[in-house]
């Protein structure tokens, strides 16, 4: 550990080399051992007998704890009311510095426990999938665990995605369900959530879906076109619903909520977890990975959209007794020092944000920062993306005062929880690096071929074995999880990610392999992005690549060519730019399109991604042989009106 630095060990898991050496050779020895006691962290109405049911050959098929039952909304509500009922579940703030909330957990149980009772009255039930569309709100966080406790299976759609994108995702698991609020505030911006709302429903009614119920929070005089029958509105459904709801028995296996998330092809998958291991891995993680302490308040900045909200916002917190810190807002508004405000105001102590925002405070000045009391700080972490060295020695130094560990966590939205990363004040830290893998995780770094890479490494990150959290299948879709997932390399879990491994057994990922682009840690597909361009009347084709950017980590890069008799002109680059926002979302904002007379195409008609890439990127010496192109000119063009992409 020559680089590392050294932290003083602070948790029962002791000395680090001992300890977490210890631990981690049993977890990967004796899975069935180590998780059968770990298992235990949570409540079971039905104990387990088998742990471990796992094979990623053949069918695959992953199974954990499987003869248990237990219910999550249990878990993380009913199972803490006799002590700690009365501490702060959730600690809300909104967009609007002068609007907080505190919610105990009683009183969480009790809404809970209503809003369960009123999808019951409408006549959800064990299995049905329910889509939640929500503002960054406690009642995102309780349609959760309402669907939970009557096992039902939630999908949670960002709000920030386009009414196209909704409504995509409702058709694809048959929701006739839907939980939405009137509007969504953001950076004192009034964004409109119900009506992106209904016009998701008509277009997905279109496409042949039944939808029954949409429960909408907000004033009655807030709701735009309020559909009678249809429509109802949250606060009434939970003030006339019973508060008492007991929860349903769930099987271990039993489905939890879908994911959709973005791949190499077009159409978003859906990750779909289940009901024990997904919990029991979130909260170990989220403990253990924090080293969180009884009583902290913890903050985790992701929105319930994307599944760092769910494992680390809302349920593994939650089934750990924390107070978790959910909000509204964004970090630069009313100004870039609003994130330490938060701290100093709520008294924050373990923080858990994207090195994006990161990025962006960084480049606001540290008086920002300073000017904050953060002495509540104890531990710092990231997720989402690769961390610039500079931007985590900043992270440590001026956020954390050198006095806080910082936790950068490797994982996905297939994963369920952290994969790799440092155990907060245990394992030695290297600015850059997830560092190490988590109990239970075998990272494998393999070459093009599969051969399996030992020691100092670079390749493609695969998973050798099953972990508790890992998701069981796509929804509606096990031969394309089987395709996507344990294909490339024969018998494991492949991520998509780049890795390295140095002298010290350290990990350092590099970024997606495949055509998956992270921006601003939202993960898209290029194929996503360039089926939304070919939508637009104006377009023939379209490519889109990544290429660096300071603040986002990458940035969209589109080349187009057009309909014959179309020209290329600013007013058509704004149309295309709105065509695609509105298609997707504004995450998915192309931030340069470049006109393309032709694209280069290998002779068989293939796309040669690696040159637009070079050519986004302006590294214009490595463009490699061009020779194989069907018409070679096209590249000479497209170099000569490349467009500023620094
Ligand atoms: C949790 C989450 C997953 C992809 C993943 C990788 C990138 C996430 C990272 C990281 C480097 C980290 N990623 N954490 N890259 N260091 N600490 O972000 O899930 O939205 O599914 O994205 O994000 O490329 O494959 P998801």
């Amino acid at each position: 550990m020559s680089q590392a630095q050294n932290q003083e060990p602070q948790t029962e898991l002791g000395r680090f080399e001992t300890h977490y050496a210890n631990w981690y050779e049993e977890s990967v020895r004796d899975p069935n051992r180590f998780w059968g006691r770990h298992g235990k962290r949570i409540h079971w109405f039905e104990p387990y007998s088998i742990v471990n049911n796992a094979s990623f050959e053949g069918n695959v098929s992953i199974r954990w704890f499987e003869d248990g039952t237990t219910n999550v909304s249990y878990n993380c509500l009913d199972r803490h009311l006799q002590e700690n009922g009365d501490r702060t579940a959730i600690i809300w703030e909104g967009d609007d510095p002068s609007e907080s909330r505190k919610i105990s957990y009683r009183a969480l149980h009790e809404e809970v426990c209503r809003f369960a009772n009123a999808l019951r009255d409408r006549g959800v039930k064990k299995g049905d999938t329910v889509t939640i569309y929500m503002p960054m709100i406690p009642e995102a966080a309780v349609a959760m665990l309402a669907c939970a406790r009557v096992g039902a299976v939630h999908s949670v759609v960002f709000g920030g995605f386009s009414p196209e994108a909704l409504a995509g995702r409702m058709v694809d698991c048959d929701s006739s369900v839907l939980v939405t609020a009137s509007e969504s505030l953001r950076g004192g911006r009034r964004i409109p959530l119900k009506q992106s709302a209904d016009k998701a429903i008509q277009i997905a009614v279109h496409q042949g879906l039944t939808v029954s119920t949409v429960f909408v929070v907000g004033e009655r005089d807030h709701v735009p076109s309020f559909v009678e029958g249809r429509d109802v509105l949250y606060r009434e459904a939970v003030e006339t619903a019973s508060p008492e709801c007991a929860a349903e028995h769930m099987n271990a296996e039993d489905p939890f909520f879908i994911l959709y998330t973005s791949g190499s092809t077009g159409k978003p998958k859906g990750v779909l977890h289940t009901t024990g291991g997904y919990l029991v891995y979130a909260s170990m993680t989220h403990e253990v990975v924090f080293d969180y302490r009884p009583n902290e308040v913890y903050w985790c900045t992701a929105d319930v959209g994307w599944v760092t909200g769910h494992s680390y916002l809302v349920y593994g917190p939650l089934a750990n007794a924390a107070t978790t810190l959910m909000f509204e807002g964004v970090p630069t508004y009313p100004n870039a020092g609003r994130m330490w405000e938060i701290v100093e105001k709520h008294r924050v102590n373990l923080l858990y944000t994207a090195p994006t925002a990161l990025r962006t405070l960084m480049g606001a000045g540290d008086d920002y920062v300073t000017r904050s009391d953060r002495s509540s700080l104890r531990v710092l972490g990231t997720v989402g993306e690769p961390i610039n060295p500079e931007v985590w020695e900043w992270y440590s130094r001026v956020v954390g005062d050198n006095r806080c560990p910082v936790v950068d966590t490797w994982w996905q939205t297939e994963t369920g929880g952290h994969m790799i990363a440092p155990i907060a004040g245990v394992t030695p830290l290297k600015p850059g690096s997830a560092t190490l893998p988590f109990f239970g995780v075998v990272p494998v770094i393999v070459d093009q071929e599969g051969n399996v890479l030992t020691g100092v490494a670079e390749g493609n990150l695969c998973i050798a074995q099953s972990w508790p959290g890992q998701m069981r299948t796509l929804y509606n879709d096990h031969a394309r999880f089987i395709q996507t997932y344990f294909s490339t390399y024969q018998g494991k879990y492949f991520t998509g990610d780049g890795c390295r491994r140095d002298a010290d057994g350290y990990y350092w990922i590099t970024g997606r392999v495949d055509d998956v682009l992270n921006v601003s840690g939202h993960r898209m597909g290029t194929a996503e992005v360039e089926s939304a361009l070919v939508s637009h009347p104006s377009v023939a084709e379209a490519a889109v690549v990544g290429y660096p950017h300071d603040i986002k980590g990458q940035g969209i890069y589109c080349y187009v060519t057009l309909m014959g008799g179309v020209s290329f002109d600013d007013e058509l680059q704004k149309s295309l730019i709105a065509h695609v926002r509105s298609e997707i979302g504004p995450i998915a904002t192309p931030d340069h399109i470049q006109f393309a007379p032709g694209l280069p195409k290998t002779r068989s008609g293939k796309i040669m991604r690696r040159i637009l890439r070079k050519i986004a990127e302006n590294d214009l010496s490595s463009l490699g042989d061009t020779s194989t192109l069907a018409d070679p000119t096209v590249v000479d063009d497209l170099v000569a009106n490349r467009l500023a992409s620094k």
